[in-house]
């Protein structure tokens, strides 16, 4: 049953306050089509967060609002994936990645991508590749470190899932 449920594709979630994540996430999306891998691309509201456990793997784009806050669409995915009821071993098997848009000039910088990295390990995960940090401060904005980021996203996804 749980075979069932797994999907051989690779889902992007976003959380966007103002727009970047989701330029971000269709760019690596794009990408994606490009190497024929099959993919879904939800907004993180559109997902349901109880079915993360049969996903083989999860490309997060999430930004930092606020004070190091959650975008508004990740309230309730952020707030799941709290529980205290869920086991380190939850995601055993699920592959993840995140990259995080930010802005070195804030104190909270990209804590909502770290916040979500350590909390994705914590509950049994295996990271694809580190995660990848935007920065609003670089001379080419987030997609600074985006481009070297999927490089090696794609690399190391070649390696262990060809399939994808
Ligand atoms: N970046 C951080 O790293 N930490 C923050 O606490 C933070 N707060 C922000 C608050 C506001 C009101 C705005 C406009 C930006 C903030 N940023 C912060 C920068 C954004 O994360 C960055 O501009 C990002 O590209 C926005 O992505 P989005 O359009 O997908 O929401």
């Amino acid at each position: 049953m749980e075979e069932q449920l797994r999907r051989k594709k690779l889902l992007i979630l976003y959380a966007s306050q103002t727009g970047n994540a989701l330029d971000a996430a269709e760019r690596i999306a794009r990408e994606a089509e490009r190497r024929s891998s099959p993919l879904t691309l939800l907004s993180i509201d559109q997902y349901q967060p109880s079915l993360l456990p049969h996903e083989e793997a999860v490309i997060f784009v999430v930004s930092t609002t606020g004070q190091g806050d959650t975008p508004d669409s990740m309230k309730v995915f952020w707030k799941y994936l709290l529980q205290r009821s869920l086991s380190q071993h939850w995601l055993k098997g699920t592959l993840y990645a995140v990259f995080g848009l930010g802005d070195s000039s804030y104190q909270k910088y990209n804590f909502v991508a770290k916040k979500l990295d350590k909390r994705l390990m914590d509950l049994g995960g295996t990271a694809i590749v580190e995660r990848g940090l935007g920065d609003d401060q670089h001379p080419s904005g987030y997609e600074g470190s985006l481009d070297p980021w999927m490089s090696s996203l794609w690399r190391t996804l070649n390696m262990i899932k060809p399939e994808f």
